[in-house]
């Protein structure tokens, strides 16, 4: 029989000779078949007119091949099991964690010893920061690489990270891994081979002799890091080159337009896979493709690689799922889960920084409009793929608010940026928040938030004035931005600490080359001593603990959290309460909650008008008892209902 996947003519000669040249097991084989197309075409786009292309396509099919035979067999019957059930990672029992591995358990060993914690939360998935060998601090948080080969040796080995996986595998919870694509360290072989005269090296980078094209390109470069590491290129003595950088001075930009780079990048993919983890975190990929006279985001180019990536997975190990981290508005933000005729030909998933920055708006103003109308509007998940919902993360919060969402809803765009830069700073008359400024605009006066949840959502404010009244709103804030995250669709992340409502790191500052990078107030180690009050009532631990375990049994309690359901945002008429309506497979859902410290009423008429009723089981995610008054429900502060059907 033909093979339903006809290949173009001029394709499938070139198969011929690929399939000819290639040896494998039968899957690969058909894999092989099946996704090759997808693999040559957008790399064809890419290179094929560069005379390295040819030699770097056969060597990246070796690889693959070399990858696909060498795989474990407990990971190829991983592979099998993805296949037959793609929406792995969409599934509403899907619930992640993240922390970096030294804060929370010393070493990957150590991070093993823990995992009954995790699995005691609910966790499925587990993302651990950067952990492959870092130049020596400053690396930013191990986002310089310096051997993508290597575990960071304080951490452990190659085979504690193989371990780790099994142990993980073992439990039915998935690992998830930092690849930083964009750019290396300094420190990195090819970066230091460039620097000691190697040209073939030298053009893994963008460098420059002088600063005509740096000029140019920063005519519509924006400034990642304006205090810390200001611009885009880095002066380098013993090249006598500028070197791009967009982020630290040490962190070396890769040049996606030699091909060999894409192969080698593709290698280090396929390393990760054969170690056994099971998503890769693509870390930076807007960046990966620069273009003069834009802002070297988003281009076009960064997608056929991550497409060719993703072929390249599927038919050397199908079981590896990608999370692309693209900070970027709505309408560039979906892309990256693949659109049109790239509908599941990118990435598995995508942060929704989207949500994450509404909700923090959403609690400072106690305003849920623009919220709603922003989610409203927002593309809708492409089929095949899932959002990462997340309240925060290791990095600063920014407040994308563009200037027509916010006259939607009669703010101007500008002073809302302005006043949750204030509030969460802990400057603004009546904040609960104890955040800092993360690299101000000094002419605007705008500037992004570092803080962790629990300080900027009142809790360090709270315990320091001593008042139950401020410490049970602090509490109940945390658990509504977590219930909305969670209710959203797609793979809730906890954010580690969070589930304990870890404050600020106090001392952050005084540990060595952390000073000027103020995120490192929100990466607290884990506290062992608080996470054993967890089962202490009456703490905050075990109010948090609690309500997140309630939180997460609601949403595995019904598939309308998957993240392939519909999800609309409700208007239920009173602008201090979030509605949200989601649908999957039959089954319905209703949240209501409330951003506000006062009590708020909203039409009892919203659950019938979308079947739903609303009952006692209703209430138990929140844990306080439902109120209806007349045709009314009356919420208490920060409330959250929950009527699944
Ligand atoms: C990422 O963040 C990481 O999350 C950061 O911790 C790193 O410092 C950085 O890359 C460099 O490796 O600009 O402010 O659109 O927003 O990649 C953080 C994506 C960042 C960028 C994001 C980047």
């Amino acid at each position: 029989m033909q093979n339903v996947y006809a290949m173009r003519p001029e394709v499938r000669a070139e198969f011929a000779e690929v399939r000819a040249r290639l040896a494998g097991d039968t899957a690969f084989l058909t894999r092989l078949e099946r996704f090759y197309t997808e693999l040559r075409d957008p790399l064809v786009a890419l290179y094929g007119d560069d005379p390295r292309f040819p030699a770097q396509l056969a060597a990246l099919l070796d690889a693959m091949a070399a990858s696909a035979a060498a795989r474990d067999p407990e990971l190829r019957r991983l592979d099998h099991e993805r296949e037959i059930t793609p929406d792995w990672l969409q599934r509403e029992q899907a619930v992640g964690y993240v922390c970096y591995a030294d804060r929370f358990g010393g070493t990957l060993a150590g991070v093993r010893e823990r995992l009954a914690y995790l699995r005691e939360l609910g966790v499925t998935y587990l993302h651990l920061m950067p952990l492959l060998r870092a130049r020596p601090e400053p690396n930013d948080g191990g986002y310089a690489v310096a051997d993508y080969g290597a575990v960071e040796p304080a951490l452990g080995t190659m085979d504690d990270l193989r371990e780790l996986a099994r142990e993980l595998r073992a439990h039915g919870m998935a690992l998830c891994v930092d690849v930083v694509l964009n750019h290396t360290a300094r420190e990195h072989a090819w970066a230091q081979a460039a620097l000691a005269g190697d040209p073939g090296k030298l053009a893994y980078y963008r460098t420059f002799a002088d600063r005509t094209e740096p000029d140019a390109y920063e005519r519509t470069l924006p400034d990642v890091f304006p205090d810390i590491a200001p611009r885009s290129f880095t002066w380098e003595p013993q090249l006598e080159r500028w070197v791009w950088t967009t982020f630290n001075a040490y962190q070396w930009d890769l040049d996606y337009t030699n091909p060999e780079v894409f192969r080698a990048t593709a290698e280090v993919v396929l390393g990760l896979a054969g170690a056994g983890v099971d998503v890769l975190r693509l870390d930076a990929v807007p960046f990966l493709w620069k273009r003069l006279g834009t802002d070297c985001q988003n281009q076009p180019e960064v997608h056929q690689i991550l497409q060719a990536l993703r072929a390249m997975a599927r038919i050397a190990a199908p079981a590896v799922g990608f999370k692309a981290e693209a900070i970027v508005a709505p309408a560039q933000l979906v892309t990256y889960l693949g659109t049109g005729r790239h509908e599941g030909k990118e990435c598995d998933l995508a942060y929704n920084n989207v949500l994450m920055a509404l909700l923090w708006s959403a609690l400072a103003s106690g305003r849920v409009a623009l919220m709603t109308r922003v989610l409203a509007t927002m593309p809708a998940v492409p089929a095949g793929a899932g959002w990462v919902t997340y309240v925060r993360c290791h990095d600063d919060i920014g407040w994308t608010i563009t200037p027509e969402d916010a006259a939607a809803v009669g703010e101007d765009a500008h002073l809302h940026r302005r006043f949750l830069a204030d509030f969460y700073a802990g400057d603004f008359p009546g904040t609960f928040a104890r955040g800092a400024r993360f690299q101000v605009d000094a002419a605007s006066g705008e500037a992004r938030t570092s803080g962790t949840t629990a300080s900027l959502a009142g809790l360090e404010a709270a315990l320091a004035g001593g008042e139950p009244v401020a410490l049970e709103l602090a509490v109940r804030r945390i658990l509504i931005l977590h219930a909305v995250a969670f209710a959203h669709g797609g793979l809730p992340l906890i954010y580690m600490g969070d589930e304990l409502g870890l404050r600020n790191d106090l001392a952050w500052a005084e540990e060595p080359h952390h000073a000027a990078d103020n995120r490192w107030m929100h990466r607290p180690r884990m506290d062992w001593a608080a996470a054993e009050r967890r089962s202490v009532p009456g703490t905050v631990e075990a109010a948090l603990w609690d309500g997140l375990r309630r939180l997460i049994g609601a949403r595995i309690r019904t598939r309308a959290t998957h993240a392939q359901g519909a999800g609309e945002p409700l208007w239920t008429g009173n602008d201090h309460v979030y509605g949200l309506v989601r649908t999957f497979a039959g089954e319905r859902l209703l949240v209501l909650a409330s951003f506000s410290a006062e009590e708020q009423r909203v039409p009892r008429a919203l659950a019938g008008d979308h079947g739903l009723a609303l009952t006692d089981a209703s209430a138990a995610p929140d844990g306080r008892p439902l109120r209806i008054a007349g045709d009314e429900i009356v919420l208490a502060p920060y409330q959250l209902l929950w009527a699944a059907g």
